[in-house]
């Protein structure tokens, strides 16, 4: 049966699958959203209870919210999985990529919806608050980063959520130089993270607050 993972490659929650199954040498087949695509368009209103993506279909199973599709993901292969298997390392994994997906993606989400809201209904107030959000969250993290993955320990869903929270709200709010920042230099260096970045690049024009060189 093969694994049909519904997305769109610029897209910051679908990052987090790619990575995964990347990491993990899971096969798929990616089913574009776009203008170009209108049965992946139809499909993705069913899978997923707001239309959003990712989701993930293996047969008559279906699989919508990114972090659940890392988990089912972890039945395929024999690599490693994105959920640890010892108890503490599964809690720490599981519990950093909900601060990344919460605190660091979707504020980041909130300053660029704001960008792509005609101007004259945009709301700075949303945006300072999200950035407010964001720095909270940056302040935590930096305390708690090491010199490796974010559990401390191997590559895990907490790097697959990390990767694309931190690459994109770099771009709306920059990270403060520390120990923040050096994880998302590491992410980037990793080659499946690579993969996903370089991947996503000839969408960077959909990006309404433009695009930095320096990825
Ligand atoms: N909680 C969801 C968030 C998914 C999400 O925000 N997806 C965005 C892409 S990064 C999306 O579908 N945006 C298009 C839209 O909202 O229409 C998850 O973890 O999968």
């Amino acid at each position: 049966m093969t694994l049909k993972l519904y997305g769109h490659p610029f897209a910051a929650f679908v990052w987090k699958p790619l990575i995964a199954a990347y990491v993990r040498g899971v096969p798929f087949e990616f089913c574009m959203i776009d203008a170009e695509h209108p049965d992946h368009c139809a499909r993705i209103a069913e899978l997923s209870p707001t239309g959003q993506f990712p989701a993930l279909t293996d047969g008559a199973r279906e699989v919508t919210q990114s972090n659940a599709v890392i988990e089912y993901l972890d039945r395929f292969g024999g690599a490693a999985p994105m959920i640890p298997a010892d108890p503490d390392a599964a809690l720490a994994s599981r519990m950093l990529a909900a601060i990344f997906d919460s605190y660091v993606a979707e504020p980041m989400q909130q300053i660029v919806a704001e960008a792509l809201r005609p101007e004259d209904q945009r709301d700075p107030r949303r945006v300072s608050e999200a950035k407010a959000r964001l720095d909270k969250a940056y302040a935590w993290l930096a305390r708690r980063m090491g010199a490796g993955w974010a559990n401390g320990e191997g590559f895990s869903i907490a790097d697959c959520a990390a990767a694309p929270a931190l690459f994109y709200a770099d771009w709306v709010h920059p990270i403060p130089a520390g120990a923040l920042r050096a994880y998302r230099a590491r992410l980037l260096a990793h080659p499946c993270v690579a993969r996903v970045v370089n991947e996503a690049r000839p969408y960077r024009p959909l990006f309404p607050l433009g695009a930095p060189d320096r990825d």
